[in-house]
């Protein structure tokens, strides 16, 4: 969890057409840029130099950069986002990793999101979903290869966007997950700590250095995390929620 970097991008007022799985309501255009704002501040009182990209009308759910790419030490990897509205992020933010990675690889077949990958120590999980197809999840698992990290390969239980939706890893071997995800077992190994009752979207929660960033309106999770002496960091998401995101999604980090 040592992390010194982050890229994020400033969110565009288009946000407020953000893919969203139901008929409900998008979130307004001030709300999203205020959590966002807020969430760039966590970052930065939690250690990160923060890289923040210009917003991209074209492409309202551009805010989520952790989707069409994936960062490791010196190595970039550029996903093939799975919606179709989606898929040009990849080329958009190819252009700012070359600058700020040694290396960077293209994933060469298949669609995968960087939402549907969970990096643990021992693994990194790739999640398969309506985003993450087979083909590209064993594309990204050769992409891993290449430098050194094993891959594996999970099928989350359905209705899941993405893997991290209802799994993180916030501890060297404790997750929050879903109670969905905790009964599939698709974690052997790990202590795995449930969301509180009717919080599921809190599993989304990132841990950054001694910090972990949490969904503000999920009381029973957060006295739960609390009450295993993590460090909490509140923050509002409502708004983001309304288009199926969470914490982790805002950002890239290494
Ligand atoms: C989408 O459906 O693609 C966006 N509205 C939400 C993306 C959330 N990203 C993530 O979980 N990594």
């Amino acid at each position: 969890f040592s992390f010194n970097n982050a890229i994020v991008r400033t969110p565009a007022r288009s946000v407020v057409d953000g893919l969203r799985a139901g008929d409900h309501a998008g979130p307004s255009a001030a709300g999203v840029a205020a959590e966002h704002a807020a969430y760039v501040v966590a970052l930065a009182d939690s250690g990160l130099k923060v890289t923040t990209l210009p917003p991209l009308e074209a492409f309202p759910d551009s805010v989520f950069v952790e989707d069409p790419a994936l960062v490791f030490g010196d190595t970039a990897i550029v996903l093939n986002p799975g919606a179709p509205s989606r898929a040009g992020e990849a080329a958009e933010i190819r252009t700012e990793l070359a600058r700020q990675f040694a290396q960077v690889i293209e994933l060469d077949a298949g669609h995968a999101d960087g939402g549907d990958v969970m990096v643990t120590p021992d693994a990194v999980y790739i999640g398969l979903s309506a985003r993450t197809d087979a083909t590209g999840a064993a594309a990204l698992a050769r992409a891993l290869a290449q430098i050194g990290r094993k891959a594996r390969i999970v099928t989350p239980p359905p209705g899941v966007l993405h893997l991290k939706t209802g799994a993180n890893l916030i501890d060297e071997d404790v997750l929050l997950v879903t109670a969905p995800m905790a009964a599939a077992g698709m974690f052997p190994g790990f202590d795995c700590i449930t969301v509180g009752d009717g919080e599921d979207a809190a599993a989304n929660a990132l841990r950054l250095n001694d910090w972990l960033l949490v969904g503000a309106h999920f009381p029973r999770t957060i006295d739960k995390l609390a009450a295993r002496g993590f460090k909490l960091v509140p923050l509002a998401t409502r708004e983001i929620g309304k288009i199926d995101a969470g914490l982790s999604c805002m950002s890239l980090r290494w």
